[in-house]
């Protein structure tokens, strides 16, 4: 089985963060590649980074479709352009903000969510509404760290654990899901150091794909998740759009999977 992590901005060291928790947590006969689009955000840190990563995200969707990718993984915690893809590939497609809410019901009554930026916070509120978890969801907090930042900022880490025992202290939490890809490689550690289980969105996106596909289970593509129909897009976006249905965009300049 092979499983397309796809981190929507450009950062390519983040991308191999992403790639090294999505190879630890996928199973035997799992391949992952770990890309990243060659336009778009650095980083996303607002509506209008996500809105903007979105054609990078779709492109690499269908350079992995075409390169045989059996389900795809979008590793931003915003889970930007998560129904587009769906329409585009015919393997299931999984944001790590849904797996990692998901997997937290699985874990306790509540769950809190830590991530960056407060100005994010909004966002993962509206997503745990769309997916059926907002009673379940106490609290969500933002550390007021750059999601760049969290490999630079020697006392980011500190940061984040404080955060996560705090609400857990405070909101009296069974499980905290951690707030962006960045965070990938914490969960370990952090789930020692505060007590209650942490979650890594990555690894729970790869497993749940990797469950799907073993269940043969994929996009119901009957309706609105049915491959977008053809028509001419003008612009940059012109390679997106004139295609007969299944067919993709041209590729765009995908660095290598790793
Ligand atoms: C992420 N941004 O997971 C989100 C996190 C956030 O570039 N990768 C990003 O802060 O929304």
């Amino acid at each position: 089985m092979l499983i397309q992590v796809v981190n929507p901005n450009t950062t390519a060291s983040m991308t191999d963060l992403i790639g090294r928790s999505a190879r630890a947590a996928a199973g035997p006969g799992t391949a992952v590649v770990a890309v990243n689009p060659a336009m778009g955000p650095v980083s996303i840190e607002s509506h209008y980074d996500e809105a903007l990563a979105v054609p990078g995200l779709l492109a690499q969707i269908a350079a992995g479709e075409a390169g045989g990718a059996d389900g795809h993984v979008v590793a931003c915690f915003g889970d930007p352009g998560l129904d587009a893809a769906r329409e585009l590939a015919a393997g299931p497609v999984v944001g790590i903000a849904e797996a990692g809410m998901r997997a937290a019901t699985f874990l306790g009554r509540s769950f809190g969510v830590v991530t960056t930026l407060a100005r994010t916070t909004g966002r993962a509120w509206d997503l745990a509404a769309r997916y059926g978890v907002r009673e379940q969801c106490r609290t969500v907090r933002a550390v007021e760290i750059a999601v760049l930042a969290l490999e630079t900022d020697a006392a980011a880490r500190s940061r984040i654990a404080a955060e996560c025992a705090d609400v857990v202290a405070t909101e009296g939490v069974d499980a905290i899901v951690l707030g962006c890809a960045g965070m990938a490689d914490l969960a370990a550690e952090l789930t020692v150091r505060v007590g209650v289980p942490v979650v890594d969105g990555v690894a729970a996106a790869v497993v749940t794909v990797e469950g799907l596909v073993r269940l043969g289970l994929t996009t119901g593509k009957r309706g609105e998740f049915a491959p977008p129909p053809p028509k001419p897009y003008a612009g940059p976006l012109a390679g997106f759009g004139s295609r007969p249905s299944g067919a993709r965009p041209p590729l765009l300049t995908a660095p290598p999977g790793r």
